[in-house]
């Protein structure tokens, strides 16, 4: 690319186009924008000095740079059946079809009471987890921790948390879900490690030695004392403050994206790459089917660390994240450590259990001989929609499902704000994104994590204290999320309709990032009602309550590390369990369809009246048989006219549709599951 291209030029590079993107999105602009022809031909760089009130100095050079990290032009795509995603035998891999369901321990399930979830809860609730039809389980971290940022901070990937357990009660949790026909992943924490970590010690004590590299350690003996001299370079960190913390012990800096005890790895450094490698193999062995990876975009930085562009730090709101979100290394290092760590050799030890066969009917098999390789999904804040496919869909194989954020917010709005988001833009979000895609690309359908506020709460706003709306709202999401083409995510309490906790002030958060976020904005002069204003829309903690599994639970609650503000009736699993108008019972209902309905889990779909804003509706097809499986949800609290050409009157699975199925109109949040094609034609079911 020359040097300076035109803003067409820079859209037809994945990364160019996804960087752009970002860019409107964050601003609130419609990303129609770039369609203009005549805004396509503007040289990059007069667009930036127009844009520079808001894009400030050196957008251009940051992008370009960015750009030349990545090859223009996508290397091929790999075929499905001959290629690293495959089951071995050229079949689709299994995560094709599956629904993850993702597990906080810590509020899951307390077995022995001490006031946190731990393993042996887990164990107690797999029947549970195998009945909702749960495919694999994702455990966020269970490795020992300080605890500083709730396990995301580990100081011994081989170990189990004391809290949560032991090694054995792991062993036991990994051959329980296998007997049931599910697998297992864990949360790979690679991108930093606790401080605490052997390694990080070792480096602190010798930063010329060995594990010195280990690490971004900067400065030197000559460097004067913290807080006389400045940090390396103008990184800040997502929790707050500069990235960069002072160690007077190894007289060096060290740098840490996340908080001052989460150190950043160098991947720069081979015997990292390796170490990350073993564990993966490791756990492999242990039975463990592959890993979600924490902020695994963010391993690769630029060499040199050079100081991040104020203007884009301002505009994302961290600075230096142009230098590593999609680093030069990146890609190079997935596709080693799938090689390395999450792909089977030959001389392998048989792993210790592996999954059995649970046919669609969902009956149990044998024993399946373990995936040639694990499953990588990767976190990865930040990345869109072409960066994404780069990572998951061309040679060399590096991921196998990206998480895009990009579906939480609203264009404009961050997680921070107060608002209500609309449900057409999820609509927009995946008709544009599934558009994208090529054959045999997946992407994740993921709604809450532990990291955000309820997306029911976002969608309902104050409205969630009516049990109607929030049910019906709730199953409205659930079809969303589990009928579109994709790999749905399901994070705990979805399937009962959980929303945001009534916290009434910081004394009742834990969460580090708010914590630091309210002195922040205490430091800057807010008020105490204030600031907690401030922090309570986005905290992570709303999402980490204890699972409500049932109302009596509720007296004890008091003595979970974490009380459940949010207690209405109605809302627990011990209530909607086998009532058949239960959001619990609905997003069984939703699974079981997906198992039976192969059009479900094929590729093919079609979005007629896409340009609807209360109507959202598409069509899978099953190339196999041309049974088509038309889905209607009304994304609104009101009642509205049906177009009458989508859905037929073979309805296989409704909700929310007020008595009248299939009428005219649809009623609030209505979903309506209907059979075309050759079925409708008369052939008996
Ligand atoms: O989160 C990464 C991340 O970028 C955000 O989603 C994060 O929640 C933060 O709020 C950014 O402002 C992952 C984990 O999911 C999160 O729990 C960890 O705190 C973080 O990485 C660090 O390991
Ligand atoms: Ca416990």
């Amino acid at each position: 690319m020359n040097s300076n291209p035109s803003i067409g030029e820079i859209y037809a590079h994945p990364v160019g186009r996804d960087a752009i993107d970002k860019v409107l999105l964050q601003l609130g602009c419609d990303r129609r924008w770039v369609d203009n022809p005549l805004i396509r031909r503007l040289p990059l760089r007069a667009v930036a000095r127009l844009a520079r009130p808001v894009l400030g100095l050196g957008f251009a050079d940051s992008l370009l740079q960015l750009l030349g990290d990545h090859p223009g032009t996508p290397a091929p795509r790999l075929p499905i059946g001959n290629d690293a995603h495959s089951s071995g035998d050229g079949s689709a891999p299994w995560w094709h079809s599956a629904v993850f369901y993702q597990v906080y321990p810590r509020s899951f399930d307390d077995s022995n009471g001490d006031g946190i979830g731990d393993i042996p809860g887990i164990t107690a609730r797999l029947d549970y987890l195998a009945d909702l039809g749960v495919d694999c389980l994702w455990l966020s971290p269970i490795f020992d921790s300080p605890g500083d940022d709730a396990g995301y901070d580990i100081r011994d990937y081989r170990a189990v948390a004391p809290e949560f357990g032991t090694l054995a009660d792991l062993d036991a949790l990994i051959a329980g879900c296998h007997a049931r026909g599910m697998r297992i992943i864990l949360d790979l924490v690679v991108n930093h490690t606790s401080a605490e970590h052997p390694w990080f010690r070792a480096a602190c004590e010798d930063p010329d030695g060995p594990y010195g590299d280990y690490y971004f350690l900067r400065g030197g003996p000559d460097t004067p004392d913290n807080p006389s001299s400045d940090p390396p370079n103008n990184w800040t960190s997502f929790f707050g403050g500069s990235a960069w913390r002072w160690l007077p012990e190894a007289r060096r800096w060290a740098l840490h994206l996340f908080a001052p005890s989460q150190m950043d790895l160098n991947w720069d450094t081979p015997a990292v790459r390796a170490e990350v490698a073993d564990i993966v193999r490791w756990w492999r062995g242990r039975g463990i089917d592959g890993f979600r990876l924490d902020v695994i975009n963010y391993i690769s930085k630029r060499s040199g660390l050079p100081a991040g562009n104020p203007a884009i730090g301002k505009l994302i709101g961290f600075t230096g994240i142009e230098h590593y979100f999609f680093g030069p290394r990146l890609h190079a290092y997935l596709s080693e450590l799938r090689r390395n760590g999450f792909t089977r050799e030959n001389e392998d030890p048989p792993a210790s259990s592996t999954v059995r066969e649970r046919r669609a009917d969902g009956s149990l098999g044998d024993p399946l001989p373990q995936d040639p390789v694990g499953v990588m999904v990767g976190e990865t804040p930040g990345v869109g929609v072409e960066m994404g496919r780069l990572l998951t869909a061309h040679e060399p194989c590096a991921l196998d499902l990206t998480f895009n954020f990009d579906v939480l917010d609203e264009p404009g709005r961050v997680r921070w704000d107060d608002y209500r988001l609309n449900l057409a833009y999820l609509k927009d979000y995946y008709i544009d994104y599934l558009g994208r895609l090529g054959a045999g690309e997946r992407i994740a359908l993921f709604l809450d994590n532990h990291d955000n506020p309820r997306m029911l709460s976002k969608v309902l706003g104050e409205d969630a204290v009516d049990p109607a709306l929030r049910a019906a709202a709730a199953k409205a999401l659930a079809a969303i999320q589990l009928l579109l083409p994709g790999v749905p995510f399901l994070f705990q309490g979805q399937e009962i309709g959980a929303v945001n906790q009534d916290f009434r002030d910081i004394g009742e958060l834990h969460d580090v990032e708010s914590l630091n976020r309210y002195d922040e904005l205490r430091a800057a002069g807010a008020g105490a009602e204030e600031a907690f204003a401030q922090v309570l829309p986005g905290a992570r903690d709303h999402a980490r309550v204890p699972m409500r599994w049932a109302p009596a639970a509720e007296a004890g609650a008091q003595a979970w590390w974490q009380p459940a503000a949010e207690r209405s009736a109605g809302f627990t699993v011990a209530e909607q369990a086998g009532d058949p108008e239960s959001v619990l019972e609905f997003h069984r209902a939703l699974i079981r369809l997906r198992r039976a309905e192969p059009a479900l889990t094929a590729e093919e779909v079609e979005f007629p009246r896409p340009r609807s804003r209360d109507y959202f509706a598409w069509i899978r097809r099953d190339p196999g048989t041309g049974t088509e499986i038309a889905v209607e949800v009304n994304l609104t609290a009101r009642a509205i006219a049906r177009p009458g050409e989508v859905g037929t009157s073979d309805v296989i699975l409704a909700a929310n549709t007020a008595g009248g199925e299939h009428g005219d109109e649809m009623a609030p949040f209505e979903v309506t599951v209907s059979r075309r094609g050759e079925a409708v034609q008369g052939s008996p079911k």
